[in-house]
């Protein structure tokens, strides 16, 4: 499965839970990654792993459930108000991190670690080792770095444009590529294809690698009735120039997904989404329990068997 952030942990909590985790990886998004007070932090690792752990909030998704935040008032003396939540106990994990980068391990090295420490049976990994930065340029704000918009902004702003910064450069991991070649069937996410999934589909031979593999890539619309599952997609979508609905959200996966699951409420939706040449799925698709997660992964789990 290819990972974004919260939405992406709900539907792989439901996979984890059904499938044997040895035959499950997990390629997360890393150009959500920043630094703050020195600390690497990479949000949607830690958000995959926090929620295969047990140990994420159920509705804030992010950080780790009843953490503390001591650390960052005491913090906040010295920089003053922090506009980014960092726990006291997922600050452990950024230490962590960081400590280990900076001895020279990878970050694949050291995202296996913390799953190994977590007691993660899956195997979770980072789509590269190398530098890429999500910035999205807003109407009212200009550039601004991805987290700052999100967090600091609060997605107030429409999104005008989006680059990853260092994705030139940047290469899959070997790991990454070789899980994809050899997957059986891929899952993308209810996650934002800009800037959760897009950053894996930029990184070379990505996006050929899930277009060889289009009749097995199952998608989860990121869009139900007009709204998006989470985050600020539809200021994406509308800022971009794309339709905000479950179609304009196929739209933009049909290269790469043959099936596109959508909610019942989208439902009229589906005539048009078989004629971009996908097959839509109609479901229950806003997983906001476990249960919820299990159904739609099982229901997903059906179009697997032969
Ligand atoms: N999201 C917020 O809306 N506010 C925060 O203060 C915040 C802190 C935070 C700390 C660690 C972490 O791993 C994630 C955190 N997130 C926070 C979530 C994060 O900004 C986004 O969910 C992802 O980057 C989007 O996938």
């Amino acid at each position: 499965m290819l990972a974004g952030g919260v939405g992406a942990a709900r539907l792989l909590r439901g996979l984890y839970a059904l499938v044997d985790p040895n035959a499950l990886t997990v390629i997360v998004n890393t150009a959500d990654d920043d630094e703050f007070y020195g600390l690497h932090v990479s949000p949607d690792v830690d958000t995959v792993l926090y929620s295969l752990a047990g140990l994420a909030p159920v509705k804030r998704g992010w950080g780790i459930a009843h953490d503390s935040f001591h650390c960052l008032s005491a913090l906040e003396k010295y920089y003053g108000p922090a506009w980014f939540q960092l726990g006291d106990r997922d600050l452990a994990t950024h230490l962590f991190r960081t400590d280990a980068l900076r001895r020279g391990r990878t970050l694949t090295e050291v995202t296996h670690a913390q799953a190994r420490a977590l007691g993660v049976r899956c195997r979770v990994l980072p789509m590269s080792n190398e530098r890429v930065r999500t910035f999205v340029r807003t109407r009212e704000a200009g550039w601004l770095p991805f987290q700052r918009y999100l967090v600091h902004h609060s997605a107030t702003e429409t999104v005008v444009n989006i680059r990853f910064r260092g994705i030139r450069r940047a290469r899959p991991t070997q790991a990454v590529v070789r899980a994809l070649q050899n997957a059986d069937w891929i899952f993308l996410p209810p996650s934002n294809p800009f800037v959760s999934l897009g950053p894996i589909f930029a990184l070379p031979g990505i996006r050929a690698l899930l277009a060889g593999k289009r009749r097995r890539v199952i998608a989860v619309s990121p869009i139900v009735a007009g709204e998006p599952v989470k985050g600020p997609l539809h200021k994406m979508l509308s800022g971009l120039g794309h339709e905000v609905s479950a179609y304009g959200a196929a739209k933009l996966l049909r290269p790469v997904a043959h099936f596109f699951a959508l909610d019942r409420r989208d439902a009229s939706e589906a005539p048009r989404i078989e004629r971009l040449g996908m097959q839509p799925i109609v479901t229950e698709i806003l997983l906001h329990s476990a249960e919820r997660s299990r159904n739609l992964a099982a229901t997903l789990l059906e179009l697997t068997r032969p």
